[in-house]
């Protein structure tokens, strides 16, 4: 495969002003007819050119040109290129292809999910359905005919407004839309199936009336509400903080089965996985309610950065991606708990995409080449890319910013940019100069702050050197050093904040400072500091960093119960369980630190404290951030010492474990709030830790939970708990009465099937393979391959890296298996391989087998070749 290059953009030679489609679908295949109204390019330099457009496992049919039939040899079909030499200045293009979308396993393009047909064209599926020049800067005006079976299909939708319908012989009809928003081909969508509609209205701040309307299949009909509240919340909050109405008459979901990834942004017809968009209480998690919000919100806000604003090609794709993560995170954090939003992201942040940006496919947030786009949906590009602009809003605080995405949308509405122009209307709508800053979108890797600190007693001076280094990444060795906002807080004695000067008697000093970071080194004085401070740093994780402190484990309790920063007040029992955690790897004798054991036990106890917090708090850190941590991991030792610190809390804390249990009333009215969150997960956690040491009380608890409970969180809290439990005959029974109960609802099972994989428990590699052989398992549907494949190698550490290889093996097979028929979900499972360098040599010679096995696949799909060559490189 080819490698594309940054440095190889060229304005298109040729412009589409207005596509017309129409669509015949048939059960055998549909016909595409296609009508392109094109015209050069003023801005492309050079002569004539021919017309070059893509495409992709397509039939051609026909060409005209200005309505008279091309023979073929006016053409050339190249396949993935139809090339037409002799073209005019301004000319209409007639295309037919056929496609056969019920085979179309790929999911990209048009394709069928239980019944009904739908499309995914980001990035590159539109050319899937027809040729067209498929690249982002090219934006059209769409209108589309779709035209089926009556009483298969009867809802017809495509994006912007529907304009006619009508009835045709044989039992068809058709619906014709019309998008009046120019905008790029991988914004298209089609939608044809029998559906239900929930619907609903939404009035925006100018006084203009949106319809509202999700549509699902008849058994799905009552987990819609949700995302409907989801959706007016968002556009109200849209319009109040960035100050963006929505433009179209209509606003349309669609929930499909078999889907790639989480949803999609179409203009005015946003296409949902099931997973991202159904819910009801009791059939979905919590953290399934969160993520719809999210998603919902998501996909919402992107009808501005990305839709009405979109990118000049695939390698700016964090310029919608990355402000658009920023915009819903911020939204969540005004929906929910800001704090704990935070907690989640950052640690996300620091186990997955740390790791990506210390691995084989670290890349900076905007790519400088690509073999296959959609490997660059990446954790870099989203959440490190969100980070940015994270950092560009610290800088400039609230108001300035605000300022700069007005700008922003203002300058650049309807247009195809770059991640340089959203910095260039920061800067100018600011005033700030962000050219160093600039080296976030460059660079790959994630920088290293080593601090240092000394206090001088007679002058009351506290000083803190802070030195940056960014470690070598592929293609990138030696790195300049960025421009960092670094937040800190320093408490005295009491816990209390100090104000914090860079001059002698400076007024109004703050309680937290953004230091401005931008050479390799700074050394910062703190006059007027009356004693040796505790340092609070990186507040609020300013900055995608990691950072380096001699903390002393007092310090650390210190901070977990005074700290005004929530953050860093769960930061520190983060470092504190690690450091112990620590300790305790590959040392059978060594007890666990009476102090982590205290301040758990403070937490379960102060009924007073933010009882979200507390949740995240109690939670020890993940096995995947602590090898994160390590090099030369040692998967099995670091399982080990963390379950000997869970079960030493749990024996330690039993009793308060149960007080706290039992503690926990939530609201017989389910709600999503913070308050009724925390106590659910604190009910689940208590519950699991319990379980974990056998506690015949609490498998009581457990049982009766499972049985009683009138909601999936606690539902599916009891059933992991006991799924991890030593009690083999309470967690089989539980395990197959859920599936009894729940086997109707293919959300659920994916739940089932994930608890198991996910389990060191439940979920040894027999077990998995098993759940493969389950007949609601389909090697068809990507969310049942992540809930049992992606589970088992992506969080059931102990299984997956058991040292004589077959955990990889097996995801090497899967993987090989999936290649031909989906290798977008192929290439995803890919990724927990190619982090070999940093593991042990037991596990790294296993996972490089692995990966050569996958490499010497026949016909290896552009999605897996150049992830695991990149690996093995
Ligand atoms: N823009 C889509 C992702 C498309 C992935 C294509 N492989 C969803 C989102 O980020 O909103
Ligand atoms: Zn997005």
């Amino acid at each position: 495969p080819r490698t594309i290059y940054l440095s190889e953009y060229r304005v298109p030679d040729y412009l589409v002003d207005h596509v017309d489609l129409r669509f015949e679908l048939f059960e055998e295949g549909a016909r595409v007819h296609s009508k392109l109204a094109v015209r050069r390019n003023p801005e492309a330099t050079g002569g004539p050119v021919p017309l070059e457009l893509n495409g992709d496992s397509l039939t051609l049919e026909s060409v005209h040109l200005d309505g008279r039939q091309l023979t073929t040899d006016e053409y050339q079909d190249k396949g993935e290129l139809l090339i037409v030499p002799a073209v005019p200045d301004t000319f209409e293009l007639q295309v037919v292809t056929w496609i056969e979308p019920q085979n179309n396993t790929r999911l990209e393009g048009l394709y069928k999910s239980s019944g009904m047909f739908c499309t995914q064209c980001e990035a590159e599926g539109f050319r899937c359905i027809t040729f067209f020049p498929d690249r982002p800067d090219v934006m059209a005006r769409y209108r589309t005919r779709i035209e089926a079976d009556r009483s298969m299909y009867p809802v017809l939708l495509s994006n912007g407004n529907d304009v006619d319908r009508g009835v045709l012989e044989g039992g068809r009809h058709f619906v014709t839309w019309e998008d009046p928003f120019p905008k790029p081909s991988y914004l298209f969508a089609l939608v044809a199936g029998d559906l239900v509609e929930q619907k609903d209205a939404f009035t925006t701040v100018s006084g203009r009336n949106i319809d509202l309307r999700i549509y699902v299949e008849p058994r799905n009909a009552d987990k819609t509400d949700h995302a409907m509240d989801s959706l007016k919340r968002a556009m109200r909050w849209d319009e109040e903080v960035y100050g963006r109405e929505y433009d179209l008459d209509i606003f349309m979901i669609v929930a499909v089965d078999d889907f790639n990834m989480g949803a999609m942004e179409n203009k005015g017809l946003n296409i949902f996985n099931s997973s991202c968009v159904l819910a009801r209480p009791e059939s979905e998690t919590d953290a399934a309610f969160q993520r719809i919000e999210s998603i919902v919100a998501h996909e919402y806000f992107h009808n501005w950065s990305g839709n009405r604003v979109t990118c000049r090609d695939w390698f700016q794709l964090s310029l919608k991606e990355g402000f658009t993560v920023f915009r819903d995170s911020q939204f969540s954090a005004d929906m929910g708990s800001e704090t704990v939003n935070r907690i989640e992201n950052v640690a996300m942040l620091r186990t997955a995409q740390f790791a990506e940006d210390a691995g084989p496919m670290a890349h900076p947030v905007r790519p400088a080449s690509y073999m296959e786009i959609s490997n660059f949906y990446t954790l870099t590009i989203y959440e490190k890319g969100a980070e940015v602009v994270g950092m560009i809003h610290t800088l400039l605080g609230p108001d300035l910013f605000r300022k700069g995405s007005d700008l922003y949308f203002e300058r650049h509405d309807g247009q195809a940019v770059t991640t340089d122009d959203f910095v260039k209307a920061m800067e100018d709508a600011s005033g700030r100069d962000l050219g160093q800053f600039r080296l976030w979108y460059e660079q790959a890797g994630t920088p290293v702050l080593t601090v240092e600190d000394d206090y001088d007693e007679a002058g009351e001076v506290y000083r803190l050197t802070i030195r940056q280094s960014i470690p070598a990444t592929p293609g990138q060795s030696n790195k300049k050093p960025q421009h960092i906002p670094f937040a800190l807080g320093l408490l005295d004695g009491e816990g209390n904040d100090l104000p914090i000067r860079l001059a002698p008697s400076e007024a109004d000093a703050p309680a937290t400072r953004v230091l401005e970071l931008t050479e390799e080194s700074h050394t910062f004085e703190f006059p007027d500091i009356p004693e040796r401070p505790v340092p609070s740093l990186l507040r609020h994780f300013s900055a995608p960093v990691r950072v380096n402190y001699p903390w002393t484990r007092d310090q650390l309790r210190f901070l977990m119960s005074h700290d005004s920063d929530g953050f860093n007040r769960w930061d520190a029992g983060q470092r504190l369980a690690v450091d112990v955690i620590r300790e305790l790897s590959g040392h059978a004798e060594t007890k666990v630190d009476p102090r982590l054991i205290d301040a758990s036990r403070v937490l379960l106890t102060d009924e007073s404290a933010d009882q979200a917090l507390v949740a995240k708090m109690l939670q020890l850190p993940g096995e995947a951030y602590l090898i994160e941590l390590t090099d030369q991991a040692d998967v099995q030792t670091i399982h080990h010492a963390r379950e000997r610190v869970l079960k030493s809390l749990a024996t330690a804390l039993r009793d308060e474990l149960m007080a706290c249990y039992r503690r926990q009333q939530t609201a017989s009215h389910y709600q999503i709030t913070p308050e009724d969150v925390a106590s659910r997960s604190l009910r689940n956690m208590t519950l699991a830790w319990l379980l974990h040491i056998g506690d015949e009380e609490a498998l009581e608890l457990a049982l009766e939970q499972f049985r009683n409970a009138s909601n999936m969180t606690d539902q599916s809290g009891a059933l992991r708990a006991l799924a991890n439990s030593p009690f083999e005959a309470e967690r089989r029974q539980a395990l197959d009465d859920f599936y009894q109960q729940w086997q109707v609802d293919p959300q659920v099972v994916e739940q089932w099937f994930a608890i198991q994989a996910s389990s060191p428990v439940s979920g040894d590699l027999e077990a998995v393979r098993r759940l493969l052989e389950h007949p609601a398992f389909d090697w068809k549907n990507p969310n049942k391959i992540r809930s049992v494949v992606g589970a088992f190698a992506g969080q059931n550490l102990p299984h997956f890296h058991s040292q004589d290889g077959s955990g990889y093996q097996f995801l090497a097979e899967t993987i090989r298996r999936l290649d031909d028929s989906n290798p977008q979900i192929a290439a995803r499972l890919t990724a927990p391989l190619t982090r070999w360098r940093k593991f042990a040599h037991v596990y790294s010679e296993g996972m490089h087998k692995a990966l050569e096995s996958v490499r010497d696949k026949e016909n290896l799909s552009r999605d897996v070749y150049e992830i695991v060559h990149k690996s093995l490189a």
